[in-house]
């Protein structure tokens, strides 16, 4: 783990561009409110003014093969602590359960594992961005590139690839490489998941990894 969670009802879910990460977490918002509790979403990077300002930079197709790796890294990590200060530490003080699709496994995946930039600097960087602020657990939806895309494929509603997406399939096969490392480096808080099984089968499983 990068840094110890003091928050229970802090969830996130990591996985590659399409693996379900927001079909899940819709399920997981109903769960949670059927229990009566109050829920927040969020998806990174975003979720604040400035947050989002962030995001039309990073994932904007025109600055593809124009940005440096490290701006790439530091831009993600500033659009999370503006996320974090502004939206997350307030909402997990006041008792809200916060459900995030994407946190910072995705850094250590895409920017550490993707790119190729130093593990070690990452979690650093990491632990001043998040300060306290981790998830308590991380569901890491495993699926296979070529499954993936074909899912991008046949969603309609998806306008033109992002700067992100428009890269090779050899960097998201590093990248869910890299995700299969995170999650048995951290075995205390991540699970990882069979993303190529029907949505209701792998919620049920998830649901399950809540209550122990
Ligand atoms: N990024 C980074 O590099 N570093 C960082 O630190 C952070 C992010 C935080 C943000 O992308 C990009 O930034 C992302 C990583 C990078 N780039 N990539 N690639 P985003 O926010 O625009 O989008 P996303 O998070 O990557 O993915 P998404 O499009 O929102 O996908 P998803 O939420 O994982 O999947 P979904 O929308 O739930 O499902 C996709 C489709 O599959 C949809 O039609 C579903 O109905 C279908 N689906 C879902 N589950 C199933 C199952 N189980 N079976 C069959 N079909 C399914």
């Amino acid at each position: 783990m990068i840094i110890p969670s003091v928050f229970k009802n802090f969830i996130c879910l990591e996985g590659i561009d399409g693996s379900g990460k927001s079909t899940q977490i819709a399920a997981l918002e109903d769960l949670f409110k059927s229990k009566g509790l109050e829920v927040l979403k969020i998806r990174e990077p975003g979720g604040t003014e400035i947050s989002e300002a962030v995001r039309k930079i990073l994932l904007d197709p025109a600055h593809k093969g124009k940005m440096n790796d490290i701006t790439e890294l530091l831009l993600y990590n500033a659009a999370r602590s503006q996320l974090i200060h502004e939206v997350i530490k307030p909402a997990l003080e006041k008792g809200v359960a916060v459900l995030a699709d994407r946190f910072a496994y995705s850094t250590l995946a895409y920017q550490g594992y993707g790119r190729g930039l130093n593990i070690d600097m990452i979690k650093n960087l990491l632990r001043i961005t998040c300060g306290n602020f981790f998830p308590n657990k991380t569901f890491i939806l495993d699926i296979d590139v070529s499954l993936s895309r074909e899912r991008q494929q046949k969603d309609k509603a998806r306008g033109k690839a992002d700067r992100i997406e428009q890269e090779k399939n050899d960097f998201f096969e590093r990248v869910a490489q890299g995700y299969r490392t995170i999650a048995k480096e951290n075995p205390e808080n991540c699970i990882l998941l069979n993303a190529a099984n029907p949505p209701e089968d792998i919620f049920k499983l998830l649901a399950a990894h809540l209550d122990g």
